[in-house]
C-alpha cells in the first residue's frame, strides 16, 4: 500500500524540480526519498517510514515538528494581513514586535535588526552594512572580509563567497573581489603535534597573519560561525575565540558571527557568541528563528554599526520585498514564546547538551570512530580507517556517504560532511530520545563496520 504513489512522485521530481546541491542526474538513478509529516523528533517518508531527524530539517527545526502554535499564528496574521512591505514609511505588527523582542533576547548592545528571507541574504547585507560602516567612518580602504576555510555562509553570490569551499568557488567566478578565507580551527584534521589549546592559538593568529599580509588598513571585518557547521560540525578549541577577539581588537575590525546554526539555543545559551564570551559587531541570523516553519533570517546590528549607520548614513540602498514580512515574523513570535516558556537554551545548557555529549562522546570507542566531540546540541565524530593512527579513509571511497544511506535504512537522519558524520537534533529532544539516537548511531556504525569489512577496506 502507498498512499502516495511514490514512484509518480519521483518520477515527476526527477522531470521538474532542480534541488538544491544536488548532481540531479545521479538522484534520478535512484529517486529522492519523499517526506510527507513530521511529529516532534521524527518525520515519515511516503512509504510509512519512520526516522528519527537527528539533523533538524537541516539544523532548523528546534521546538519539533508538529507545533500547531505556529500554524495558528500564520493563520491568523494571514487572515488579518498576510503582506504589506515596509519601505515607504509604514510598518506592519509583527516585524516590530520581533524586531524589539530579538533586542531583548540578543546580547547588550544589540537594539536593531534587519530583516532578511534567509542566511545567504543576511550575509550579503553584512557584506554591504561593513562596507558602508567603514565608508561612512572615512576609510572607503577597508573593504576586505575575512573567513575561513570549511566556513559556510550561504549560495548568493555574496554568501558563497564567504564561504570556505572551494567547490563552489569553481562554479560561476567566485569568490567576488576583496574576500579572504584562513584556516580553521581543527584540531583533529591537524598534525595534533600540539596540543589542542596551543593549535586554537596557532589557528587563531593565522587570522592577524593575514590582516598583517592584507594591510590593517584595508581589513573590514572577520566573519565566522561560533561552531562551524555544514563544514562538519568543527568545534574550535577553548583557546580560539578569545584570542580571535583580542586580534579584531587590535586591529579595529568589525567581528560578525554567523549564527544561523548556532543561534537560538543550540550552544546552551540564545546566541552561540555567549558561550564563548565573544563580542561580535554584528549576528546573521535564520533557521532556528521560526524553526523553519517558515522562511525568515537576518542580521542582528550592535551599536557601533548602527549608530553610523542610522545617525550618518542617511539611506541604506539596500533591503528584500519581504524585508519583515508579516507572517513569517509572526511564525518568529510564536516559536520564541516557546522557546522561552520552555527555557530551551537552559534545556541544552543543563540537561539534554551534557547528556549527549557523555553518550555521543562515548563512541570514540567504536573501531570506525577516531574522535567524537559535541558541544550544546551539536555533534560530530570522525570516520577513520585506524582509530589508533587517525588514518584516514582514501576519500574516494566516500565512506561517510555509504555510512550515511546506511543511517537512512535504519531509520536515522545523520548527516555526513566528507568522512565526518554529524547531528544536531531538535532541542526539545529528551534523555530517553538520546538513548535511542545513540544506540541507533552504534548500531549504524556497527553496520558500516560490517559492509567496509566485505568490501574489504579494512585492515584486519
Ligand atoms: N550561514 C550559515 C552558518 C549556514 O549554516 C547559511 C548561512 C545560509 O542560509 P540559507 O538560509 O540561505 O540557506 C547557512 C545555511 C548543510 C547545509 O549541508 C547547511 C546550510 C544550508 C544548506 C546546507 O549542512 N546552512
Amino acid at each position: 500500500m502507498d498512499p502516495f504513489d511514490t514512484a509518480d512522485l519521483q518520477a515527476r521530481d526527477s522531470a521538474h524540480f532542480l534541488h538544491p546541491f544536488t548532481d540531479t542526474k545521479a538522484l534520478s538513478g535512484h529517486g529522492a526519498r519523499i517526506i510527507v509529516r513530521g511529529d516532534g523528533i521524527f518525520i515519515w517518508d511516503s512509504q510509512g517510514h519512520r526516522l528519527l531527524d537527528a539533523m533538524s530539517g537541516l539544523w532548523c527545526v528546534a521546538i519539533g515538528y508538529g507545533q500547531r502554535r505556529l500554524a495558528d499564528a500564520a493563520h491568523r496574521q494571514m487572515l488579518e494581513l498576510p503582506f504589506y512591505n515596509s519601505f515607504f514609511k509604514t510598518a506592519v505588527v509583527p516585524a516590530i514586535d520581533l524586531a524589539t523582542r530579538l533586542s531583548r533576547l540578543a546580547p547588550p548592545g544589540f537594539n536593531r535588526v534587519f530583516f532578511t528571507n534567509s542566511g545567504s541574504e543576511g550575509n550579503d547585507t553584512v557584506i554591504r552594512m561593513v562596507r558602508r560602516y567603514w565608508d561612512l567612518q572615512g576609510q572607503p580602504g577597508r573593504k576586505v572580509i575575512l573567513s575561513r576555510i570549511n566556513g559556510y555562509h550561504g549560495s548568493t553570490m555574496g554568501g558563497a563567497s564567504l564561504s570556505g569551499m572551494d567547490y563552489m568557488h569553481a562554479q560561476g567566478g567566485l569568490p567576488i573581489p576583496d574576500i579572504g578565507h584562513i584556516g580553521q580551527p581543527y584540531w583533529y584534521g591537524s598534525d595534533r603535534a600540539e596540543s589542542p589549546a596551543d593549535f586554537g592559538l596557532r589557528a587563531a593568529r593565522w587570522l592577524e597573519d593575514r590582516i598583517l599580509a592584507v594591510g590593517p588598513e584595508r581589513v573590514a571585518a572577520f566573519i565566522a560561525e561560533p561552531v562551524q557547521g555544514a563544514g562538519g560540525v568543527i568545534i574550535p578549541p577553548e583557546t580560539y575565540w578569545p584570542e580571535v577577539q583580542r586580534i579584531v581588537d587590535r586591529y579595529g575590525i568589525l567581528l560578525v558571527s554567523d549564527e544561523v546554526i548556532c543561534g537560538f539555543g543550540r550552544l546552551g545559551q540564545w546566541f552561540g557568541c555567549q558561550h564563548y564570551g565573544t563580542r561580535p559587531d554584528l549576528i546573521t541570523f535564520a533557521k532556528a528563528v521560526t524553526s523553519g516553519y517558515i522562511p525568515l533570517g537576518g542580521v542582528l546590528v550592535g551599536d557601533r554599526v548602527a549608530n553610523a549607520l542610522v545617525e550618518q548614513g542617511g539611506e541604506f540602498e539596500h533591503g528584500f520585498t519581504y524585508s519583515g514580512h508579516p507572517t513569517a515574523c509572526a511564525v518568529a513570535l510564536a516559536n520564541l514564546d516557546i522557546m522561552e516558556e520552555q527555557d530551551l537554551p537552559r534545556h541544552v545548557r543543563e540537561d539534554v547538551g551534557p547528556y549527549l555529549k557523555a553518550g555521543f562522546e562515548s563512541l570514540v570507542d567504536h573501531p570506525l570512530v577516531g574522535h567524537a566531540e559535541a558541544l550544546g546540541l551539536v555533534a560530530g565524530l570522525a570516520l577513520v580507517a585506524d582509530p589508533v593512527s587517525g588514518r584516514p579513509f582514501d576519500p574516494a571511497l566516500s565512506v561517510g556517504l555509504l555510512c550515511r544511506d546506511i543511517c537512512f535504512r535504519n531509520g536515522l537522519v545523520m548527516r555526513a560532511v566528507g568522512d565526518r558524520m554529524i547531528i544536531a537534533p531538535p532541542l526539545v529532544i529528551t534523555r530517553p530520545q538520546i538513548d535511542e539516537l545513540i544506540g541507533l548511531v552504534r548500531r549504524c556504525l556497527d553496520e558500516t563496520h560490517a559492509e567496509l569489512r566485505v568490501h574489504g577496506w579494512l585492515a584486519d
